[in-house]
C-alpha cells in the first residue's frame, strides 16, 4: 500500500439536526472535519499508509482532533500543537428546496495563523508516493498561498506525486485570487481533481455552449501539461435532499465517465468531494484500469451522502459491493 501526505486544517464542526436551524438550537452535533483530513480517512480507511500534517490548538479539541483521526487509522506523527484555538464551522442542514448553510469560524485558528513551515520537509516527505493538500489551505492567508507552493516543490523535489483538489471555497477567497493561486501551483500537480467549473470561472477558459468536460479537461491538459490525470464530478440538483451524481476522469487524453446515481435521501452531502477524492487517489495508487477506478471513487462520493460527519466510513469492500449492486444507479 502506498503511502501518503494530507496537510491542511481540521476543524470542529457544530451541527444542528434537520429540522432546526441554528439561531434556534438548543443542542449542536459535534464532528471534526477537513478537506485533507477527510481524504487522509479515506485512505487509511482503504488500508494505506496516512500522515496527516496539520496544527490544532493544544487542549481538549486538538486532543479529540487526534483522537478523531487515530481512531481511523490515520498517523498524526506531523500534528503539531500550540496554546491557541481551533477552527471552527456551523452546519444547517438543508432540507427540501433549502440549501445547507455552512458558517465558519476559523479566523485566528492556529493553523490559520502559521506563516512558516514548522515540519522537517525531508522527514515529512521521506519515502511518500502522494503528498494532497486542497485550494481550502491557501486561501486562509497569503502565508498559506506561499507555503503551500513551498510545499509542493519540496514534494517534488524528492519524486514525490503532488494532489491537488481545487475545493473552491466562496467564503474564503475570490475567484480572482483563487485562479490566481491556481495558475502558480498548478505546475507542480501531478493529479488534479478540478471540473469544467474550475475551467471556467477560476482559470477563465471560455465557456462553450453543449460542449460537456472533456473540452474544459483538453483546455486545462493544455495550460497544465505536466498534470497526469484531472478527475471531477458532476452534480445535477434535483432538491438539496435528492441529487444525481457522475465522476469523470481524463487521464492519458481519453475521458472516462462512471454510472449516474440517484442519491436519494442525502443525510449530509458535506465531504461528498473528499470521499471522491479519497476513492480516485486510491484507483490510481493500486493501478485500478480507469473505468473501475472512476467507478470506485463515484460510488465512494456517493456512500458518503448517506452517512452523518464529514469523511468517508466504508471499506474497499463496502465500496465495492454498492458500486457493483444495481440499487443507486439511474438507469439510461
Ligand atoms: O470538503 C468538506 C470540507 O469543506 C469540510 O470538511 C470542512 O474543510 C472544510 C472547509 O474548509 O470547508
Amino acid at each position: 500500500m502506498a503511502r501518503i501526505v494530507c496537510l491542511g486544517e481540521i476543524m470542529m464542526r457544530l451541527s444542528a439536526e434537520v429540522g432546526t436551524r441554528l439561531n434556534q438550537a438548543s443542542q449542536l452535533d459535534v464532528f471534526y472535519g477537513g478537506g485533507e483530513a477527510n481524504v487522509a480517512v479515506s485512505l487509511a480507511n482503504y488500508g494505506h499508509h496516512v500522515q496527516y500534517a496539520s496544527k490544532v490548538a493544544d487542549n481538549a479539541f486538538g486532543q479529540a482532533v487526534e483522537r478523531h483521526l487515530r481512531s481511523y487509522g490515520v498517523a498524526t506523527d506531523f500534528l503539531l500543537k500550540e496554546p491557541g484555538r481551533l477552527g471552527t464551522y456551523y452546519v444547517e442542514q438543508g432540507i427540501g428546496q433549502k440549501a445547507t448553510k455552512v458558517v465558519y469560524d476559523r479566523q485566528g485558528s492556529v493553523f490559520a495563523l502559521m506563516n512558516e513551515l514548522e515540519w522537517n520537509l525531508t522527514e515529512l516527505f521521506a519515502e511518500v508516493d502522494v503528498f494532497h493538500v486542497s485550494g481550502i489551505t491557501p486561501a486562509l492567508s497569503e502565508d498559506w498561498c506561499q507555503l503551500t507552493i513551498q510545499l509542493m516543490q519540496a514534494a517534488k523535489a524528492v519524486g514525490c506525486k503532488v494532489s491537488f483538489d481545487s475545493n473552491y471555497r466562496q467564503t474564503l477567497w475570490t475567484q480572482q485570487a483563487a485562479g490566481a493561486f491556481l495558475r502558480k501551483a498548478l505546475p507542480y500537480v501531478d493529479y488534479c481533481s478540478a471540473g469544467h467549473m474550475d475551467a471556467i470561472h477560476l482559470l477563465g477558459i471560455q465557456e462553450e455552449a453543449e460542449a460537456d468536460v472533456t473540452h474544459y479537461y483538453q483546455a486545462m491538459q493544455k495550460l497544465f501539461p505536466n498534470i497526469e490525470v484531472f478527475f471531477s464530478t458532476k452534480r445535477t440538483v434535483h432538491s438539496t435532499s435528492v441529487n444525481e451524481l457522475q465522476g469523470n476522469l481524463w487521464i492519458k487524453g481519453q475521458c472516462y465517465t462512471s454510472k449516474n446515481y440517484a442519491i436519494d435521501p442525502i443525510v449530509d452531502r458535506i465531504g461528498g468531494g473528499d470521499a471522491f477524492t479519497g476513492g480516485m487517489l486510491h484507483g490510481l495508487l493500486t493501478a485500478m484500469n480507469p473505468q473501475e477506478a472512476i467507478e470506485f471513487a463515484t460510488a465512494a462520493a456517493v456512500l458518503k451522502h448517506f452517512v452523518k460527519g464529514d469523511c468517508n466510513q466504508y471499506s474497499e469492500e463496502e465500496v465495492r459491493q454498492f458500486m457493483n449492486s444495481d440499487s443507486a444507479k439511474i438507469s439510461r
